[in-house]
């Protein structure tokens, strides 16, 4: 799989997009994109066509890796990615001048493709592992029709791996994909304490949320707002913040002890989202679903049990000359 930004302005606003979207060869002159509808290129293709212009775009391959990084932030529509990459290396993103677009690519991409969309111009593209771990089906897309290819001497083709996580995509939307979360979330509960989004879930579909609460109902709330988050997450569960988020031994333990399924569990059908889910019934139509797992807010709940020593033990390595490890090492060196 490829692992350029497709660069594009769209036509209504003109501001940039920048993001991964991988390009199947159609023939010579044409490339098929697939971007889902509610995607920033997706929504720009839609403008186009409603407008029945074309859409120029460019796609910058070899680019450094934090633009790739940044390209996967769930900002609002109209943030341009390049500006968060410039934000996080501390200095703008250096651009040129395409040849054929009317669009301006990072400097030191490697290879750049220029074309058009053209409104009402599809080809069948796919299918492609996905980051699902499964097989996409194969679909009728918008065609890329390409104007220029331009490429530094000796050019280094960028690819990627994608399928059963964990690959190079689940590693590249991950950072942004956590820190979206928990700043959107913050912004409503500043007592999230943590969020990941497991490989497991393929960095999409299944989210753990700690929050430290100080209400009757807040998880509650919580898991109505994370499921309302533009990341489209399938399924949430909330834990208390003395649960590692990134722990799935601790959090299973949490939903395991912490929840009653037939009060606890939130369940809201028919909702878009779920880009990918083999087990939708419908293309992008999926249901949702959130678990709150924390201690009853306010209520009694027994004491977790802590044994003083018991998280720092560490077995002694006789090799190693009999240098006294944890308490119940020594005891057992005694033995
Ligand atoms: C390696 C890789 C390949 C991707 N390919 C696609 C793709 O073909 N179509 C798509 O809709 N999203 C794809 N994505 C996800 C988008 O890049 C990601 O959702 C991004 O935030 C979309 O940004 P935008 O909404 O600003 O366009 C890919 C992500 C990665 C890391
Ligand atoms: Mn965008």
């Amino acid at each position: 799989m490829t692992v350029g930004l497709t660069i594009s302005n769209d036509p209504l606003d003109g501001r940039r997009n920048a993001s991964v979207y991988r390009e199947m060869r159609v023939d010579r002159q044409r490339l098929a994109v697939m971007s889902h509808v509610f995607q920033g290129l997706g929504t720009q293709i839609a403008r186009a066509a409603e407008l029945g212009v074309p859409l120029e775009v460019a796609i910058a391959n070899g680019v450094h890796p934090v633009l790739l990084y940044a390209s996967q932030a769930k900002v609002p529509h109209g943030v341009d990615e390049l500006a968060i990459a410039g934000g996080i290396l501390g200095e703008p993103v250096r651009t040129v001048r395409c040849r054929t677009v009317d669009l301006e690519v990072p400097a030191d991409a490697e290879i750049v493709i220029e074309g058009r969309i053209l409104p009402g111009e599809f080809a069948m593209e796919g299918p492609f592992g996905e980051f699902s771990g499964y097989y996409g089906p194969a679909e009728r897309n918008p065609v890329i029709q390409v104007t220029a290819v331009t490429h530094r001497r000796d050019p280094v083709f960028l690819a990627g791996l994608t399928g059963v996580p964990t690959t190079d995509n689940h590693v590249l939307k991950v950072f942004a994909y956590e820190s979206n979360l928990l700043q959107n979330l913050r912004g409503a509960f500043p007592e999230v304490t943590a969020v990941c989004f497991p490989d497991w879930g393929g960095v999409q579909y299944a989210a753990v949320v700690a929050l430290r609460q100080r209400y009757k109902g807040q998880a509650r709330h919580l898991i109505l707002t994370a499921l309302g988050d533009p990341a489209r997450i399938k399924w949430v569960v909330v834990v208390d913040d003395d649960v590692d988020v990134f722990d799935t031994e601790q959090v299973n333990w949490a939903i395991t002890t912490r929840s009653q399924p037939a009060e606890d569990l939130v369940v809201v059908p028919r909702v878009a989202g779920g880009p990918l889910d083999p087990s939708a019934p419908e293309k992008e139509v999926i249901s949702v679903w959130g678990l709150d797992a924390t201690r009853p807010f306010g209520g009694d709940f027994p004491e977790v049990v802590r044994v003083p020593g018991a998280d720092t033990f560490e077995i002694e390595d006789p090799a190693a000359g009999g240098a006294a490890g944890g308490p119940a090492a020594g005891g057992a060196a005694g033995a």
